[in-house]
Parts: C-alpha cells; structure tokens; sequence
C-alpha cells in the first residue's frame, strides 16, 4: 500500500470514529431510586433513544446532594432522578439545579408544587408514606409486642430491635426526622428520637437498608416507606407494616436538571420521558409500588393507598429548605446519633 493510499484510509477511518463520537450523545445520571427501577429507566430511555448512551450510579439522597454540591461549577452530572423531594429542592434553593421548562399539567398537585415552590428547578415524579415494618416471627420468638405508634418505639423492650437510616446520607431518614418534628414540635421531637435511638442497631446509609435487614430477620424493626415494605411483604418475607397511630410523613420523589449541565437537551429529554405516563406505569415490574405522579399513569394494586393513611400536611417548603436541614442534621449528630447503643 502506498502511504498516500494508507493515510488516505486512515483519515476514513480516523473521520468515522470522530463523526461517530460526535454523533453519539450522553446523558449523565444519578439515580436515588432502587436499582431495579434505576436499570429500566436507563434501558428503555436507550431503548427509545439509540443515539444517546445512560451512564448512571446509584446513590442516595444525602450522599448525591454532597456530590453535586461538591461538583458546582464543573458538573459531571446531568440528571438527578429519584430520592425524597427535600434534597432535591435544597439543591434548587442552593442554585445548584436549573429550571427544566417542562410540561406539568397532567402532574398531580403534590408533584406540581414541588416544581410551582422550585421555581421550575424540580418536580414530583411520585410519592410515598412513611411507616414502621416488623419481622413477625422475630418479634413473636422473643415475645415483643408489635409497635402500633411512633412513641411506642421508645420501649425498652424493642432494645437492640430498631434498624434506620441516618439522616445525613439518606433521604428517607430525613423525612423521618422532619416528620417527628412536625408532629410532636422539635424539642420533643429530638428526645423521642434519642429515646428511640437507644433501642436502634445501626443507622445504615441506604433508607431501604434497613425493612430488607428487617425482611431477612436481622433486625425485629425497620422504618423507612411503606412501598418498600410492601415489595419485601410482596415477596414472601414475614413483615407486617404499621401506619404509626399520630399520622406520618410522606415523601414526594423529584427529579431535577443540575445547573451546567453538559449534556442539557438529553437531560430535558430524560425528565420528560420520566414525567410520562407509560413510563411511570413501568414501575411495578421493578417492585416499585411508589404512586405515580403522572395523573393518568396506572397505580400497582400493591402501593399503599395514601388516602387511607393518616398523612401528616408535610410542609415541603420549610423542610426543604437548606438552612432548616442543616440545623435539624447538626441536632441529630448532637443530640439522637450518641444515645445509640
Ligand atoms: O426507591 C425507593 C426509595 O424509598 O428510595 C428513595 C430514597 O430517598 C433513596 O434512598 P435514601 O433514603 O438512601 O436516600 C425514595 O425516594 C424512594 O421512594
């Protein structure tokens, strides 16, 4: 081969791997939601998209509002999905995300209101009620009586029974804490919380952690939402789940577009695609029984059905906001983290 021939070739073959790079878009995710449901959201936007690869992790709430506040300025993600409301509108609050232009209208009101006090920087994308799930044959072999109430959790007998997360890197925990604020007010809230704390094994970092120790009879008790349990329940494993009797918190999942980001018309795409109807019905086939937020999306038979929990009027817009979690995160580690045994 001549070398005129064979650099003639190599320009072809450098220019198709060049137009090929060029070609193919990306867009980068976190994904705070469970695994299973996180793989099918990246397949079938692939799916639907062939030009555009996913490339996502998993985190949880607290550790990916670490990253992407870590990342300000040089964001390498695009598109935060999934994880408790709160972070994500602490993040907007922060100007951490930017508002996504996208359509709302056949959102419900609760996933409406996270992007109408978000200026447009997040949105619900479903929701879900906090609770308490028990190993029955556990509590049965050691003769404990199952909790009914928040406050019977303080019990000695549940000592060393009590599995949750911990509020700094999970979402969940943090909606927990906010709920004990908002139902018993906050000094009362955090001496609970210790008093709670002293019957608690470990404050795992994942929300879901803890009801799968529960399921697999590690722990006696879990908190965490209700829709987690209910998979594990679904599944065969011996837990029952309680609706505290003082009411409960609830959590409205969001997703949000991280400010800069490098990839923006694949992450527009991707909360739209996330926003729609057929693709929240998909969540079931994951055992993700959260309830859509997309009105005309189906609701799994297995979702616990909020209206008939007594749901706590969870103010999203002060339990959302960055100065209130610091403070009530400062308290936990001062006050609620040592009592643990
Ligand atoms: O996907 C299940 C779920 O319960 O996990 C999310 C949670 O915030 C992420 O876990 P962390 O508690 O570890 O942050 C919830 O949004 C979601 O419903």
């Amino acid at each position: 081969m001549t070398s005129a021939k064979s650099k003639a070739m190599l320009t072809g073959v450098f220019a198709t791997l060049l137009t090929s790079t060029a070609l193919a878009g990306e867009v980068n995710v976190i994904c705070s939601a469970e695994q299973p449901w996180c793989d099918l959201m990246a397949n079938a936007f692939e799916a639907e998209n062939p030009d555009t690869k996913v490339l996502m992790v998993r985190k949880s709430t607290g550790e990916t509002l670490a990253q992407i506040r870590a990342e300000a300025g040089n964001p390498k993600v695009d598109v935060w999905w999934g994880g408790t409301g709160d972070p994500h509108l602490i993040a907007a609050e922060e100007d951490l995300t930017q508002p996504s232009g996208v359509d709302t209208s056949k959102l419900l009101g609760w996933a409406q209101n996270m992007h109408d006090i978000s200026d447009g920087k997040t949105v619900g994308i479903y929701a879900g009620a906090l609770g308490v799930a028990y190993n029955v044959d556990v509590l049965e072999d050691k003769g404990i009586t199952p909790p009914a109430c928040w406050k019977d959790l303080t019990d000695p007998s549940f000592a060393g029974e009590i599995q949750v997360a911990n509020p700094n890197s999970s979402g969940t925990a943090y909606t927990e804490l906010a709920t004990f604020v908002q139902l018993f007010g906050e000094d009362e809230a955090y001496r609970l919380l210790a008093e709670i704390g002293k019957n608690v094994n470990s404050y795992t970092k994942s929300g879901s952690a803890p009801s799968k120790a529960a399921a697999r009879g590690e722990t006696g008790i879990s908190i965490g939402f209700m829709h987690g349990m209910v998979k594990l329940a679904s599944d065969g494993f011996p837990l029952k789940i309680v609706a505290p009797c003082e009411g409960t918190g609830y959590e409205v999942g969001a997703v949000s577009i991280i400010k800069g980001a490098k990839n923006p018309e694949e992450a527009k795409k991707w909360v739209e695609f996330a926003l729609r109807a057929d693709i929240q019905s998909r969540a079931p086939e994951t055992g993700s029984f959260q309830v859509p937020s997309n009105s005309n999306a189906e609701v799994a038979e297995e979702s616990p059905e909020l209206s008939l929990i007594k749901l706590i009027d969870y103010d999203f817009a002060t339990y959302g906001a960055s100065e209130t979690r610091k403070r009530l995160l400062a308290r936990w580690d001062k006050e609620v983290k040592p009592a643990s045994n």
